[in-house]
């Protein structure tokens, strides 16, 4: 066929230097469109001899199947062109710092510092971390944790009740006067052996120097065949050792009472007092700590263990005081009003994540 090597290398060179997608579409529409060049020499395949078809008609296929491979490549060529164009000029420098720099960072509010490090530390001495309901039933607040109906901590002066619809044929729920019964869920739901400790919020109608209504508690729970008292005290001690960074500690057990414990100990540390610092394992004071004991066998029965098969220690530390302790924060009633010169003053880092020894990874 006349002129086929001459339309090819015409075509091929438009195709080569067409500059957008658009030029292209015309480029393809001129060359094999429904009345492009190569298709109207197609058409002429008919008026030839059979001889001259057998040539021709490859030839022609072969050509549009050129033109057809050229305009997909120069297609990809520029797009790839384009996002070259526009990588070069539209690069963001994510190393830059933000437009508003000076926006004020938050800060970790010591509670939650505080509750933090706890955790870690009996974390790293196998307890689970529990969490419950903060409106409970008087069962699993008092009831299952053997506080019988008339005692005092029962008494509307000291516990938040909840309203109740006359209609409603059930005792009032509370807002939980401690996590115990956290305690008690852990143990209905996994059984014993059990280990877990539970923080959060509690709340008891009380509101002076040294008591709010909500305060933060954590409590913990060893559940097995053979956990004694000197299980307890070790634990305890260990504890006190990471949370205030100090190798001497010492403790002091102290008997005391608590429906749900059998026998029951206060425990105390043995510090000084220097200019109102807190010094820990040395000097003559003893600050009390915490409250703690022997679960007692109803308070298992209650949660479906079987006091004839597992025994076990609790114990209860109030958070607040323990912050106010570490970090010599003077006034208790200071960590609930929200007053953001106190909480830039005494928050954390949002890095300063607590450590399994206890302190900070500074
Ligand atoms: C304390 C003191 C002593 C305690 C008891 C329980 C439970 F649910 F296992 F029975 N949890 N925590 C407990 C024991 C709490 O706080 C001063």
């Amino acid at each position: 066929m006349d002129g086929l090597n001459e339309l090819k290398s015409r075509i091929l060179a438009a195709i080569d230097a067409a500059a957008d997608e658009s030029t292209l579409e015309e480029l393809r529409v001129s060359a094999i469109g429904k009345k492009g060049e190569v298709s109207l020499k197609m058409r002429e395949l008919g008026k030839m001899t059979p001889e001259e078809r057998q040539v021709a008609g490859p030839a022609l296929n072969a050509l549009k199947d050129e033109i057809n491979s050229a305009l997909v490549a120069k297609k990809t060529a520029l797009a790839d062109a384009a996002l070259d164009a526009r990588l070069a000029t539209e690069w963001l420098d994510v190393t830059l710092p933000g437009r508003n720099a000076a926006r004020p960072a938050g800060s970790v509010h010591p509670i939650s510092q505080v509750t933090e490090e706890i955790s870690a530390i009996f974390a790293d001495m196998g307890f689970a971390v529990a969490e419950g309901p903060q409106i409970e039933t008087d069962w699993y607040n008092f009831d299952a944790l053997n506080i019988p109906p008339h005692h005092p901590a029962r008494q509307e002066f000291d516990t938040f009740y909840m309203h109740r619809d006359d209609s409603e044929d059930r005792p009032p729920h509370v807002l939980r006067t401690h996590t115990s019964p956290v305690q008690i869920r852990a143990m209905e739901k996994t059984g014993a052996p059990i280990r877990v400790i539970a923080p959060g919020r509690v709340y008891r109608s009380d509101y002076d120097q040294t008591h709010t209504p909500m305060f933060h508690q954590i409590e913990g729970l060893a559940i097995g065949k053979d956990i004694s008292m000197a299980n307890l005290k070790w634990t305890l001690e260990e504890f006190c050792r990471a949370f205030f960074e100090v190798d001497d500690v010492e403790l002091r057990f102290r008997a005391s009472h608590f429906p749900f414990t059998e026998p029951s100990a206060e425990v105390d540390l043995r510090c000084s007092w220097d200019n109102g610092q807190l010094k820990v394992g040395e000097g003559d004071d003893w600050m009390e700590i915490l409250g703690s004991g022997m679960v007692h066998p109803h308070v298992l029965r209650s949660a479906g263990v079987d006091p004839d098969e597992y025994q076990g220690f609790a114990f209860g530390i109030g958070i607040d005081r323990l912050a106010m302790l570490k970090y010599g924060i003077p006034d208790l009633r200071a960590f609930f009003d929200s007053d953001l010169r106190w909480l830039r003053h005494y928050g954390f880092g949002a890095l300063d994540m607590p450590t399994l020894h206890g302190g900070l990874s500074k």
